[in-house]
């Protein structure tokens, strides 16, 4: 594909993509912002809901590629997940399409396989251990649900209209790691910004399913398909653990937080503010 650079970053006043709105322009991007919040110190951004086809088409329009972030990004009623995720992945993949944008990157989420149990044994796990991309979706919550539709919504514009997609299981992007959890999925934002840029310029992706995370010493999924992108993952969550562990010991097989990779999602999700 050709050299992608204006990027459209929805979700852009949100926490990843503060993160991003930092990181990505060293990369040569330049971002226009989509949120239905205000984007701090932006007043280009568009402000305004997935909801609003007009507006998503008016902000697609002459971009060379989407990081869709934007959404709800942990459970919530299904009349709120339906109308942000699924609704409006959608009506973004509809502007892509009528815009003729060739390429997205999608924020999935491990919550699309979050009722996967995780693997046992001593880090770092042996490669065949390792959760694979086409183990069987098994979503934790509403929300991983709608991250299910995500990929498959993706596959389809693939399939039928030649729209490209990186779907990213994203683990937890954050600052620093603050769980025991996280020391398994943490995607420092360094590396968010690298697996995205990896993302946007590979080539022939089709629809391309990838974990986020580091290259954690006690990862628990598989990297190859990320890496196959290009993506080089410099940071490790590992200088964490002691600090984490002390606090909150380890994780327990027999807690059923602690069983599958979705954690606390499984039994607690954390609720979106609506
Ligand atoms: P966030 O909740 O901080 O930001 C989401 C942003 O989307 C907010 O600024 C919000 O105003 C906007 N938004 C929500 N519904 C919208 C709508 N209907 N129309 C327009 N804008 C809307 O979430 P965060 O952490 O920044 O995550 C970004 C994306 O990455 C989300 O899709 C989330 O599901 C996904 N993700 C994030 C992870 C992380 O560790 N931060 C882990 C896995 C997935
Ligand atoms: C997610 O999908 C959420 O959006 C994020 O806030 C974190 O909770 C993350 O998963 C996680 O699993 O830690």
């Amino acid at each position: 594909m050709p050299a992608t650079r204006t990027v459209l970053l929805t979700g852009a006043a949100g926490g990843l993509g503060t993160l991003m709105r930092g990181l990505l322009p060293a990369y040569g991007y330049e971002l226009r912002l989509f949120d239905m919040a205000p984007v701090d110190g932006e007043p280009a951004a568009v402000t305004a809901e997935l909801a609003d086809k007009q507006a998503v088409r008016e902000a697609v329009r002459g971009v060379d590629a989407i990081i869709h972030l934007a959404g709800i990004s942990l459970e919530a009623p299904f009349d709120k997940i339906l109308r942000a995720n699924i609704e409006g992945t959608y009506n973004l993949y509809e502007a892509a399409r009528e815009e003729g944008v060739g390429r997205i990157v999608f924020a999935s989420s491990n919550h699309a396989v979050g009722f996967t149990p995780r693997p046992q044994g001593t880090a770092p796990l042996d490669a065949s251990a390792l959760i694979p991309v086409h183990t069987p979706r098994r979503p934790d919550t509403l929300y991983g649900l709608s991250k299910c539709f995500g990929e498959d919504l993706a596959q389809l514009f693939w399939d039928l209209h030649g729209v490209e997609t990186v779907s990213v299981r994203i683990g937890s992007c954050f600052m620093e790691p603050s769980s025991v959890r996280m020391l398994s999925v943490w995607m420092s934002p360094g590396d968010g910004a690298r697996l995205f840029h990896a993302a946007l310029t590979a080539g022939d992706v089709g629809h391309t399913v990838v974990y986020g995370s580091s290259a954690n010493t006690r990862l628990w999924w598989d990297l190859s398909t990320a890496r196959a992108l290009g993506y080089e993952p410099q940071d490790d969550s590992e200088q964490y653990a002691e600090k984490l562990i002390a606090e909150q010991g380890e994780l327990d097989p027999a807690n059923p937080d602690h069983a599958h990779l979705g954690g606390h999602f499984c039994t607690h999700p954390p609720m979106w503010p609506c």
